[in-house]
């Protein structure tokens, strides 16, 4: 058995238009934030899966709702970034109206990570989608990504900051991908938003 309860995560579809979206079943939790904030990359250290979503120095990687499955009924949901000024207008426009319909309709929804780059949090952007999923009453929790990047004194600054501006209403942690920094923390609340909690402890250990 995996000691990763995600690590079992393959690519299942993506998604541009909303008919294309997986059946409305089972549940799935969702990454959001600015273009470039490490969502993908995220995504794949909570997997320990190299490559499994593309991640890229270019903002406007990711450009579909793209899904993996990690069992039937338990999906990973990788959004395109927002605040991307260079994606034309009409491609923001469509996701714009994609992202919002998907958030105020999908039942499989069970949680929101919102990541945001640890330099430059709480942006307009990430506060609208805060704001949505309080008021939808959708459990959240934040990655404050990239403290590689960041001094220690910085790191617990930006990890303070944020914590008081949410009030509680959200979960807050520091992540770095390269640093392996906050993996297994991320990983249990997703993991528990999918209903696969711990994995049990190897047979004999
Ligand atoms: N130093 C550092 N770099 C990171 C971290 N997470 C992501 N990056 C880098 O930041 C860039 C963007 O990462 P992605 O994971 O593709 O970002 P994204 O949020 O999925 O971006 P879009 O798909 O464009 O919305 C890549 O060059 C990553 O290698 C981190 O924790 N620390
Ligand atoms: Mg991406």
């Amino acid at each position: 058995m995996p000691t990763n309860p995600l690590q079992t995560a393959e690519y299942l579809k993506a998604a541009h238009l909303p008919h294309q979206l997986p059946d409305d079943s089972g549940l799935e939790v969702a990454f959001a934030g600015r273009s470039n904030a490490g969502k993908s990359s995220a995504l794949n250290a909570l997997c320990q899966r190299h490559g499994l979503a593309r991640t890229s120095k270019t903002p406007g990687r990711t450009q579909q709702l793209v899904y993996f499955q990690v069992r039937p009924g338990a999906h990973l949901v990788d959004l395109p970034g927002y605040g991307y000024a260079e994606v034309p207008l009409h491609l923001r426009e469509h996701w714009k109206a994609f992202i919002e319909g998907y958030f105020q309709t999908r039942q499989a929804l069970s949680g929101l990570v919102v990541v945001m780059d640890s330099r430059h949090p709480l942006k307009p952007f990430d506060r609208q989608m805060l704001d949505f999923a309080f008021r939808r009453g959708l459990a959240c929790h934040v990655l404050l990504t990239k403290a590689d990047k960041l001094t220690r004194s910085a790191r617990a600054q930006a990890l303070a900051e944020v914590r008081k501006a949410l009030e509680g209403r959200a979960s807050v942690q520091l992540f770095s991908a390269p640093e392996q920094l906050g993996v297994e923390e991320a990983r249990a609340v997703v993991a528990g938003w999918l209903g696969l909690g711990a994995a049990a402890p190897a047979k004999g250990g």
